[in-house]
């Protein structure tokens, strides 16, 4: 990578906001320490450390913003951790428990078989009813239907409680999932990797040794994983810090991490619904800590429908490089209260990246750039009264199918 190349403004913007040792080890690519990350976190000038972010995410990326055409679909919203910050989760019992099969899968994709979806990112509740067989063929449908499509399948939390319930190790259950067809492992479910938060948020489901141990087993195998961070609730500053330093490590050690995503809290409809929603501030700061700290990830993930697409596009500016994707039919966060759209097309993040002075570099889920660009829908920058939401929902969201997951 190259240094970071910094004006004078910054420098001095830099220095007078008491960052002037940190920045000089940015520059010269040496590692920050658990202090400077305190300090960035509670360092006055904003602007300041976004710019110090910005610099680091240029020199890797240069202008380039990443995104992807997805498919996001929740198998199942049955679910026996009971996380309090969780929207989503049902217990078997309830009316609008669901879980899908094989063959619903199926038709959610076949509905969008016209739209050049590259990924399916599908994640669920740890419903040990499901034998593992039902995984196999829900990956085996998948391919069916699109069989270049990259299935990106299972936190570590779902891979540890299939390991649980089959009486498997973890590898030999991830073979398995990898045999059928399954590409990689998204990064949900890590929540903070401390102690401390494992206790009071979701103590029902794996801590934070569990996670890393899987994430890492996933990467000897061969399957590359992202790591999220759940912010805006009771963690501590300290906590986030812990959070990130272990990723470090793990990365170090695998280098199978391919992006960080912190994912702003939603409060709405959770049993956390009387803590107030991170700042937009907080979201900036945390994509430049995470970029400044994570110095072995290659990508910084702003994901719009936790950060709202403005939010996102900002975040291109401070350390961001990836804004996720088109998010075809996303349901999880709009139970908790996201006001995002559930569908903003292809061109909407083109804009969205272009107006940001940035350029739009559509790729898969490894991140290689997509060379066969599929021409872009027209009219669609003129969609409607209010450019940020899509002209429509296409697939009609059953409210027994709606959710919220690992
Ligand atoms: O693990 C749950 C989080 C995650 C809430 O890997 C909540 O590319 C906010 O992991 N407010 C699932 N967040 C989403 C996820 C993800 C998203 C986009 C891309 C990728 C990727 C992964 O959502 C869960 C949990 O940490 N979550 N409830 C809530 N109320």
């Amino acid at each position: 990578m190259t240094a970071p190349v910094l004006s004078r403004l910054e420098h001095r913007a830099l220095e007078a906001a008491g960052l002037g040792a940190i920045r000089d080890k940015v520059v010269a690519g040496e590692r920050l320490s658990r202090e400077d990350g305190l300090a960035l976190y509670q360092g006055a000038d904003l602007l300041a450390i976004g710019a110090l972010a910005n610099r680091v995410r240029e020199a890797r990326h240069g202008d380039a913003a990443y995104f992807i055409v997805n498919q996001h679909i929740n198998h199942t919203n049955v679910c026996i951790a009971g996380c309090k910050f969780c929207a989503f989760y049902r217990t078997a019992k309830q009316k609008d428990a669901y879980t899908l099969s094989p063959e619903d899968v199926e038709r959610r994709m076949r509905q969008h078989l016209d739209e050049p979806i590259r990924e399916i990112h599908m994640v669920g509740g740890v419903n040990p009813a499901l034998p593992l067989q039902y995984y196999v063929d829900v990956i085996r449908a998948m391919k069916r239907v699109r069989p270049d499509v990259h299935v990106k399948a299972f936190t570590m939390v779902e891979i540890a409680a299939m390991a649980e319930t089959f009486e498997k190790p973890v590898e030999e259950i991830l073979l398995t999932l990898k045999e059928a067809g399954l590409g990689s492992l998204p990064g949900g479910g890590a929540e903070i990797l401390t102690d401390h938060a494992h206790q009071v948020l979701f103590k029902g489901k794996i801590d934070h040794r569990a996670w890393m141990e899987v994430a890492k087993t996933a990467h000897r195998v061969g399957l590359r994983s992202n790591a999220t961070m759940l912010y805006g609730h009771v963690e501590t500053l300290d906590e986030r810090i812990d959070h990130m330093l272990a990723l470090r490590e793990a990365q170090d050690e695998t280098r199978g991490f391919m992006a960080f995503i912190p994912l702003a809290f939603h409060p709405e409809n959770t049993r956390l619904s009387h803590i107030p929603k991170p700042s937009a501030a907080d979201d900036l700061r945390q994509l430049a800590v995470g970029r400044l700290m994570l110095d072995n990830f290659p990508h910084i993930k702003a994901y719009w429908i936790m950060m709202t697409p403005r939010v996102a596009q900002a975040g291109l500016h401070f350390g961001a490089d990836d804004l996720d994707g088109t998010v075809v039919t996303e349901e999880i966060f709009h139970k908790a209260g996201a006001v995002s759209p559930q569908l903003v097309a292809r061109q909407r993040l083109v804009d969205l990246i272009e107006e940001a002075g940035r350029v739009p570099v559509e790729r898969d889920t490894l991140y290689r750039p997509v060379a066969d660009l599929m021409p872009v829908a027209a009219g669609s920058r003129a969609a409607g009264p209010d450019p940020l939401v899509p002209p429509a929902v296409r697939v009609p969201s059953p409210a027994s199918e709606a959710g919220m997951a690992h």
